[in-house]
């Protein structure tokens, strides 16, 4: 590891001893670049934080004062990890033109898929026990910390826009474009849901590995990636985790023959996820959860294939097909999803309207 990091990341946080660490890569986060640093004295997280994905680092630390007042007041089952404060009090630290910010390390297990089904319930419970926690602190008083981070409209005219700029695409790129330029009914619907849904203060990326499982996997110790914490609908985060936990693959995966849902998991997901929000979800936000996996894999279908013709800028790639692979991935896994509808809207009917 690079010994200026060392020696500046010591001064910020006196604490840390130089001639004790070791800072190695830690896990599969696209956008931060997240180190573990180690000494005998314990282990804590130090992350490159990506300015040019959050160009508002100070709503960040906005709505995470909003979220620490809220803990204050409302316990929570798990933590959820703020950054520590370095010399000058400041969250964010800056070396050599980078910011950084240090976490101290929750014990325990992240996954990139479930081992068991269980663990479905597990993780979309403690997202739905988050939703609950966080209802008291008003949605409008949250900063948009990636403005329209999760609008499907605009994200689907971002891609008409960027490959209508674009000429010789190759018959796979045109033959994806199409397809999702063929599912305007579902931008049209989430048009009409954003009407009808009340703004919550939702996590917006509630992929499985940003809940830290306990040793023995059987609770959530920690939620983890709040830079998105933010106003949003319900049907995002429950959303997300259909597209993350209930899919046979991951969102990396090439195997297209073998991406599809699995209805026993989304199932799990609901049971979870309902547990943690029905005592306050209105009628209309439980209905839009049916859809929500649809909605959140379309928009990182978008986000993936824009990124891809616009020449990899946003998403960590490891080689440079890898964006127009997971807008392909996240296309097939969006048809299955269809395919699916009505045994959904079975397990849905079964799980929110049983008396
Ligand atoms: C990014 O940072 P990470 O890997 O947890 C992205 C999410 C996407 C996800 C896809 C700020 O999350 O929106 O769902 O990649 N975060 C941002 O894997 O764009
Ligand atoms: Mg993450």
């Amino acid at each position: 590891m690079n010994h200026q990091l060392d020696s500046r990341i010591c001064e910020y946080y006196p604490f840390l001893k130089r001639d004790e660490l070791s800072i190695t890569p830690f896990g599969e986060g696209l956008i931060h670049e997240t180190l573990l640093v180690e000494s005998p004295k314990g282990k804590w997280i130090l992350q490159g934080f990506n300015e040019k994905v959050f160009n508002y680092p100070d709503r960040i630390d906005h709505n995470l004062g909003l979220l620490y007042q809220q803990a204050e007041k409302k316990k929570l089952p798990f933590t959820l990890p703020l950054p520590l404060l370095n010399r000058d009090r400041s969250g964010l630290s800056e070396i050599n033109g980078l910011k950084y910010r240090l976490f101290e390390f929750v014990a325990g297990k992240t996954l990139q898929q479930i081992e068991q089904i269980e663990q479905a319930y597990i993780a979309a419970l403690a997202y739905g026990e988050f939703a609950s926690w966080a209802k008291d602190i008003p949605a409008q008083s949250m900063q948009e910390t990636i403005p329209h981070f999760h609008r499907l409209d605009l994200r689907f005219e971002k891609l008409i826009e960027v490959s209508s700029s674009k000429g010789n695409l190759e018959k796979e790129e045109v033959e994806i474009l199409d397809f999702y330029f063929s599912q305007k009914p579902l931008v049209d619907w989430y048009q009409k849901q954003l009407k009808l849904l009340p703004l919550r203060v939702v996590h917006n990326d509630t992929k499985i590995n940003n809940v830290i499982f306990s040793e023995d996997l059987k609770r959530v110790s920690a939620v983890i990636d709040l830079d998105t914490l933010m106003g949003g609908y319900l049907l995002y985060d429950f959303g997300d985790l259909v597209r993350t936990v209930a899919c046979s693959l991951t969102e990396t995966s090439t195997q297209w023959d073998a991406i599809h849902l699995i209805p026993e998991i989304f199932s799990k997901l609901l049971q979870g996820y309902w547990e943690g929000i029905e005592t306050f979800a209105s009628k209309e936000e439980a209905e839009s959860l049916i859809l929500g996996g649809e909605v959140m894999t379309m928009i990182m279908g978008l986000r993936f294939f824009t990124d891809h013709l616009q020449g990899n800028i946003y998403y960590r790639v490891s080689y440079p097909e890898q964006n127009f692979h997971r807008a392909k991935n996240q296309m097939i896994f969006l048809k299955s999803q269809q395919s699916q509808r009505e045994a959904l809207r079975e397990i849905w009917k079964e799980i929110v309207q049983k008396d």
